[in-house]
């Protein structure tokens, strides 16, 4: 009998292949499918030849070809083909088996098809797979959730595949129930979001208030690689900046309008689901929305005035302070992505492991830098650490750049330059470290106009007070009425 193989894999497409490969360079034997079959043969003839690939030409033939329990992971697209995939894989398994989602799913789904496919007697995983082709061939971010029983039958083929820190620790571990590995994820992406939008701001202030040309450019980035902002998406921007067609910076050739496909606009709206101040990210994904409204922005360019101002300051000075800028919005930013999962964690019963996910992100991913290391030894120092500001590192690293963070803001809003995500970064901050706040007049205000009551600072907590404020009003709080 041919030997069975320890996993199954639908969804040939780019991402499929190079994880296919890559679990096969790691030992294990992977039975392949696709919707559209003939991809199979193909796979199995061209880049899967002569290794250890079962094709399948059917999903019955798939999970026939798997030892057991039976693990089958889609790579399909996200949406109504995830669920058409369970519905067809179902009838195949027996109880045990596991179906597992590596795509690009929003959390809610995954945690109603877990309790769907555990419905039936089978364990389910989502998981988060970052890191794009070459991550998926070299060693990915992997941040799955989902059934806790089905970890143990997965988590040598998951750890060897995916990428290794320094120490060789896995950037891959148990993230929690249902749902919780595609909301990590997720947050994942609206961090990508923040740390590519902060970075765009320090190009544009370098280069239309400093006047540096991108070769001056690409030498800052090369130099912060080396620091604290050490990270991928610093290196691909010194990349970008020294990249040349015909003599020229690419760069500048490229049309300012950003795509976006959606994880950001998750991370915020879950965000505002939960009431929880996730700034950077938010005004990251409406920073891309603005730059899609380019006719407009060249309509208004054209009868708006704006500060005439040339930057007389000292250039050198002006530079350090970004690098402060960058590194104090990115901590905000980090700061409040981990708020989000705490809250998250409270809201949706998952038992989060915060310096475990901050090892899954370092390495492998989008986001992967030195930096979250630092952030991993935060959360094993405290693991029940209620802001990552709160950390004697982060906060001196915090104090530390704020006045190059200062400087940089309010320079940039003098000159009329839009740092939107650095400057509500900022704001977070101070508010963050202030212990009072101006909502005792905005309480005011909604008891004014709708009777909200309000708590007072000389009586207990819990206590709500109504006023007449004019005279004219009665003495009925809105508690009493439903308007
Ligand atoms: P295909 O090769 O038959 O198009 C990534 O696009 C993967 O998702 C591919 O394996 C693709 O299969 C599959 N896929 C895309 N849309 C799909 C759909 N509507 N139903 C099932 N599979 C789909």
């Amino acid at each position: 009998m041919t030997k069975l193989a320890d996993i199954g894999l639908i969804g040939l497409a780019v991402m499929g292949e190079n994880l296919v490969l890559n679990m096969e360079s790691k030992g294990y034997t992977v039975a392949v499918y696709n919707r559209t079959v003939e991809k199979v043969d193909k796979f199995i003839k061209g880049r899967g030849a002569g290794k250890n690939f079962i094709g399948a030409h059917s999903i019955k033939e798939l999970c026939a070809s798997l030892e057991k329990p039976r693990k089958v992971m889609m790579l399909v697209k996200a949406g109504q083909p995830v669920d058409d995939f369970i519905d067809l894989i179902i009838p195949h398994l027996e109880e045990g088996d596991i179906i597992i989602d590596g795509g690009n799913s929003h959390f809610p789904d995954t945690i109603r098809r877990t309790k769907y496919v555990e419905s039936k007697g089978l364990l389910y995983i989502g998981t988060g797979v970052s890191g794009g082709e070459e991550g998926a061939l070299k060693g990915p971010s992997m941040m799955p959730g989902g059934s806790p029983a089905a970890w143990p039958a997965v988590k040598d083929i998951f750890q060897s595949v995916a990428a290794k820190v320094e120490d060789g620790s896995p950037c891959c571990d148990w993230v929690g129930e249902d749902g919780a590995g595609h909301f990590v994820k997720m947050v994942h992406n609206g961090i990508e979001y923040g740390d590519m939008q902060i970075i765009c701001e320090a190009y544009q202030l370098m280069k239309e208030m400093l006047g540096m040309s991108s070769d001056e450019m690409h030498e800052v980035f090369k130099e912060w690689n080396k620091g604290d902002l050490d990270s991928y998406l610093i290196e691909i921007t010194r990349d970008i900046l020294g990249y040349k067609e015909d003599g020229e910076a690419l760069v500048e050739k490229i049309l300012d309008t950003a795509g976006q496909k959606g994880t950001g606009k998750w991370t915020g709206v879950s965000a505002l689901d939960l009431g929880i101040p996730l700034t950077l990210i938010g005004e990251s994904v409406f920073a891309r929305c603005l730059s899609a409204q380019k006719d407009l922005r060249v309509e208004a360019s054209k009868v708006i005035e704006g500060p005439k101002v040339k930057f007389e300051g000292d250039k050198a000075q002006m530079i350090n302070d970004l690098k402060d800028a960058l590194f104090g919005a990115k901590i905000i930013s980090y700061a409040q992505g981990y708020n989000l999962m705490m809250e998250a964690a409270k809201e949706y019963n998952w038992n989060l492991n915060y310096g475990g996910i901050a090892l899954m992100w370092r390495g492998g991913c989008i986001i992967r830098s030195v930096f979250l290391a630092d952030i991993k030894k935060a959360f094993d120092k405290n693991p029940t650490l209620a802001n990552l500001l709160l950390d004697p590192y982060f906060k001196g690293k915090v104090e530390k750049a704020q006045a190059g963070w200062r400087r940089v803001c309010a320079t940039a809003l003098s000159y009329g330059i839009p740092v939107p995500a650095l400057t509500s970064a900022l704001c977070y901050f101070d508010g963050f470290r202030s212990e009072r706040l101006p909502a005792n007049l905005l309480q005011a205000q909604r008891d004014y106009f709708g009777a909200h009551t309000y708590e007072r600072i000389d009586k207990p907590r819990g206590e709500f007070f109504h006023t007449n404020w004019t005279g004219r009003g009665g003495d009925t709080a809105s508690t009493t009425y439903d308007v």
